[in-house]
């Protein structure tokens, strides 16, 4: 397990690559990301994708012993996926776990930089919206979408995260453990949202590293309605219990279904 260190110090890294028919893309950014940084493992955490994805990645492993693969029974959300991730990872030694999307959007080439910044944070997100970083073949209503969820997040929650909703991060390991993870359980985009809120909440160090966002240009979005609805809800909600100052988060109770 040795050979699992970053050249730099920060110590071994696990790249949770989260699927759901990513079969186009699957080979390319795990062979991106094993380029940039050889000392990584990888683990695909695949819902039983239609198409193949989850034997793609489990060809992937057996020709790579740094690739892993989670088969999980259905689509679950993004969420759950990683939340499996992370319990796999804290039940080993990787002291940083990254999260990346499959499609290419997070180019695993700004690790070396955002590994770099860990030396001073718990926490780093690969940001569009700190200078330097930028947004490539986005829509005009996905980044409307994105700008808006960012700002109305950032008010409402009252943190100075300018990319809350960013889904490419590294966490040192210590940040899973003490998060509480069982109690999260939102779903999409919201679920980035949760963990930087969380991540500030509990006073671990939150910080951003300009990146260049693409979209994705093989396979489909599994953005939907309900994603934003599920998010914009919750939200709200975390944002008037912590004004009213009972910072009561316990979910359980929830009766929404997004
Ligand atoms: N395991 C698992 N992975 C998922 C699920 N939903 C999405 N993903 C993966 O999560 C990552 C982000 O999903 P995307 O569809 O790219 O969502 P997005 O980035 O908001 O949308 P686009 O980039 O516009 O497609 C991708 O790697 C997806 O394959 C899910 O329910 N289960
Ligand atoms: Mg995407």
């Amino acid at each position: 397990m040795a050979e699992r260190r970053t050249e730099d110090g920060t110590g071994s890294l696990l790249v949770v690559i989260p699927t759901f028919s990513e079969c186009d893309n699957l080979a390319l950014i795990t062979a991106r990301v094993l380029a940039v940084i050889p000392a990584a493992h990888v683990l695909v955490v695949d819902d039983a994708s239609p198409d193949g994805t989850g034997a793609l990645a489990d060809r992937l492993a057996g020709d790579d012993r740094r690739v892993h693969v989670m088969h999980r029974t259905g689509k679950d959300g993004l969420g759950a996926a990683y939340l499996a991730g992370f319990d796999w990872a804290l039940a080993r030694d990787y002291a940083v776990v990254a999260q990346m999307d499959a499609d290419g959007s997070h180019p695993p080439e700004a690790l070396p930089a955002m590994l770099e910044r860990l030396a001073d944070a718990d926490v780093v997100l690969g940001s569009r919206y700190v200078p330097g970083g930028t947004v490539v073949n986005w829509p005009r209503h996905r980044q409307l979408l994105s700008r808006g969820g960012n700002l109305y997040s950032r008010l409402a929650l009252r943190v100075p995260i300018r990319d809350i909703t960013a889904g490419y991060r590294l966490f040192r390991r210590h940040v899973l453990l003490e998060l509480g993870l069982r109690e999260v359980d939102s779903q999409g985009y919201c679920f980035q949202i949760d963990m930087a809120w969380r991540a500030v909440q509990n006073g671990f160090r939150v910080l951003e590293v300009p990146i260049t966002f693409t979209e994705r240009e093989r396979g489909d979005s599994k953005m939907s309605g309900s994603i934003v609805r599920e998010a914009l809800w919750r939200v709200t909600r975390w944002g008037v219990r912590s004004r009213l100052g009972s910072g009561e988060r316990d979910e359980r109770s929830d009766a929404m279904s997004a």
